[in-house]
């Protein structure tokens, strides 16, 4: 049994060219017009194939191949998203949930006698760039966020919105509860999104965890003054205090032997004009680590600058918890079956940590859950550049086939 693997190319790039901006960039982000133009495609897609479609009040989509003899039974799930980030590329999440649904028409195809119902899921919000926390959908799913909360998170644009509104605006307010089944075990692939695998010349990666994720929102309040009259020792400037702890973080990252990475991706100032000192300045910190008591102690280390600073540059700073999700261990015993089926098609494979979050981590709390990853050309993702080659793409497929098969 072989997938199709003009099909599976096809989808990609379809999907890929969906819900694009008038300037061609790729910003399917969760719950906007562009999201809803994906997530219809893909269910046309599953109707296609003749799956029993489900959305829970999440908004994440389930296509269901069962039958009457199996349906009591725990399914197999293979999920992923099909949100996307800011100016994005088009496999990152995408390639998961379409090797999901080319995996199941190729059973249907071949008549393959399942012994459980099969799912593929595309989870709401798995960014995180409009609504925070990020892996939103599968979380609730989970049970680590109950769906009212979920539903109150506010749109970073625009407070007035919230999940809740925008779902039910573009139709995906869903009838079934977050949870509704069980899943027997949780399969995602995905794109690597770093440079391991394409710099080590390898195909598969079988990751055996993830690391850990903490997102803070941090304001400093200073004061606005004149740039030119106000002498340097008597400004309590937001924006230098801002620059301050940016390359704190930076070096808290190179000092850790255990691999701390720290990004500030979002900052604004105000006033925000050319001669006001800054009054206020808005930021996030994500920083992440595999090892969670490293993890820990960062995040004090950052607490215990940020009350240094503080009070050298007499500015006060508040900071606001968006997302912590702990390191995962993935099951053991798929893992191996991962590598079991990458060895018997002569696929190099190596085991591996994945320095991204995904909806699996959130699914490991619930059912035995594992990940297979492909290259990242030069490891970039969440960039426009993020590309891998078909070669690589059909591998993994092709494994997520015969690793669901021997499931
Ligand atoms: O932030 C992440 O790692 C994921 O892309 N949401
Ligand atoms: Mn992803
Ligand atoms: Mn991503």
């Amino acid at each position: 049994m072989r997938i199709n693997r003009n099909r599976l190319l096809e989808t990609l790039k379809k999907l890929g060219s969906t819900g694009r901006e008038e300037n061609g960039t790729l910003s399917r982000v969760a719950a906007t017009d562009n999201d809803k133009a994906g997530r219809d495609l893909f269910v046309s897609w599953l109707n296609e194939t003749g799956l029993t479609v489900k959305v829970d009040q999440m908004g994440n989509i389930f296509g269901i191949l069962e039958t009457e003899e199996n349906k009591d039974k725990e399914p197999i799930v293979m999920g992923s998203h099909i949100d996307s980030v800011i100016n994005a590329g088009i496999y990152d999440g995408c390639y998961g949930v379409l090797s999901g649904l080319e995996v199941i028409r190729t059973l249907k195809e071949n008549n393959y006698k399942l012994e459980r119902p099969i799912i593929v899921a595309a989870f709401t919000n798995e960014e995180g760039v409009r609504f925070h926390p990020d892996m939103m959908g599968s979380l609730v799913f989970a049970g680590g966020l109950a769906v009212e909360e979920a539903l109150k998170s506010k749109a970073i644009e625009n407070p007035e919105l919230t999940l809740k509104s925008e779902l039910q605006r573009i139709g995906y307010y869903g009838d079934e509860k977050p949870g509704f089944f069980k899943p027997y075990v949780y399969l995602e692939l995905h794109i690597e999104q770093g440079p391991i695998l394409d710099y080590e010349k390898i195909s598969i990666g079988a990751v055996e965890n993830l690391q850990g994720i903490s997102w803070q929102k941090v304001i400093v309040y200073g004061e606005a003054n004149h740039a030119g009259t106000t002498p340097t020792r008597l400004r309590k400037d937001a924006g230098y205090t801002t620059a301050k702890i940016i390359t704190f973080l930076r070096d808290l990252a190179n000092n850790s032997n255990e691999k701390t990475v720290a990004t500030v991706g979002t900052i604004e100032f105000e006033p925000n004009a050319i001669n006001i000192i800054p009054s206020k300045s808005i930021f996030t910190i994500d920083l992440r680590n595999p090892n969670e008591e490293k993890l820990k102690a960062d995040e004090e280390a950052l607490k215990n600058y940020l009350e240094k600073i503080g009070e050298e540059e007499g500015v006060k700073i508040e900071t606001e918890r968006l997302a912590r999700f702990l390191p995962v261990t993935f099951n053991e015993k798929i893992v191996k079956i991962i590598k079991d089926v990458a060895k018997n098609k002569n696929y190099s494979y190596r085991r591996m940590t994945s320095g991204a979050g995904h909806d699996a981590q959130m699914m490991s709390r619930i059912c035995p859950t594992a990940m297979i990853f492909v290259p990242s050309y030069k490891g970039i993702s969440h960039n426009p550049a993020e590309f891998t080659e078909d070669e690589d793409l059909v591998k993994g497929t092709s494994v997520l086939l015969d690793v669901v098969t021997k499931l």
